[in-house]
């Protein structure tokens, strides 16, 4: 199967979902789970630092790390991808992006209703109460390498504020699952863009949509753990991929 076969699959799609991991920001400078994570955090394990027990033992670490990655988030810019995906929901409305990444730059680039399967660093809540909590700012700058910052106090109980992540261990929002498994198997086209497909019960919604009988198109540089239930397969980076397929999809100009 060649681009322009892809590129067909997406022109004739009645209703396409699209499913995005780490890979989709990599081109925007933001590390992926699988590379060494930069600055004071490699020494530390992605699987290790993002689960409740890690921010039972030192919160200051944990929301450290979380504060440390909002700046970086805060500091990186959506890349073609991002912007291919907003033009393909603007042309097709009924298009659905489900992201399993906690950043901001499906939104910056104008998806809408974009499902965070695994939350986002920007809805930090009290770990004891679940009263949101308001951050003062963005970080001013990337704290250096990132270090230990005590976790804001909770307004309403006193309780310590945690990230509004999905940590693993910790399950799934269930109205956001069933959300994206409707999503999985109600369309016709399942792009999966960027993730390696280790991560579950997200990576299964490549199986969903295969069972439904849409078409599963993975575009990656790398091999990926949804290569074997997949339909297509693209090699290579999002922000290059994503923008040319669109293109001669006759989606974007
Ligand atoms: C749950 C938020 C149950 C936090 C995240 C053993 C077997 C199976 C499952 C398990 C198991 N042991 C434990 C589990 C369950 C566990 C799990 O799946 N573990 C894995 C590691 C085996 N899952 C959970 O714990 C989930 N919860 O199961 O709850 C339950 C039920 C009821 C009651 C109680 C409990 C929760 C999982 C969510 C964890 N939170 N994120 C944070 O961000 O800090 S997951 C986090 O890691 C990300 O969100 C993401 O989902 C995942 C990383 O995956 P990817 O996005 O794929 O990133 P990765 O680096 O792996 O790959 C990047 C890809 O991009 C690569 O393929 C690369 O080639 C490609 N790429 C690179 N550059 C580009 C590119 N692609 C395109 N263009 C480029 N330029
Ligand atoms: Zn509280």
């Amino acid at each position: 199967m060649t681009a322009a076969d892809i590129a067909d699959l997406i022109y004739r799609s009645k209703k396409t979902t699209v499913l995005t991991g780490a890979g989709i920001s990599a081109e925007s400078g933001l590390a992926t789970f699988r590379d060494a994570l930069t600055g004071l955090w490699e020494r530390f394990d992605a699987e290790q630092l993002a689960t409740p027990e890690a921010f039972e033992r030192d919160p200051a670490l944990v929301w450290g790390w979380y504060e440390w990655r909002r700046a970086k988030v805060a500091m990186a810019e959506p890349n073609e991808a991002h912007r291919a995906l907003a033009q393909l929901q603007a042309a097709r409305p009924q298009t659905i992006v489900v992201t399993q990444n906690v950043d901001d730059l499906h939104e910056r680039a104008g998806s809408r209703n974009v499902m965070h399967l695994h939350g986002s660093l920007f809805a930090p809540r009290c770990a004891r109460c679940g009263q949101r909590h308001v951050f003062a700012a963005t970080p001013a700058m990337e704290p250096e390498g990132g270090r230990h910052i005590a976790p804001p106090v909770c307004v309403a109980c006193g309780g310590k504020v945690r990230p509004g992540v999905v940590w693993f261990g910790e399950p799934l929002s269930p109205t956001t699952w069933s959300k994206a498994e409707a999503a999985a198997a109600n369309c016709d086209l399942l792009m999966v863009v960027g993730t390696s497909g280790l991560v579950q019960p997200a990576a299964n919604l490549a199986s969903i949509g295969r069972r439904a009988g849409a078409f599963v198109v993975v575009i990656d540089p790398h091999p990926t753990a949804i290569d074997a239930i997949c339909t297509h397969r693209l090699q290579g980076k999002a922000g290059e991929v994503l923008p040319r397929l669109l293109q001669q999809a006759r989606i974007i100009a």
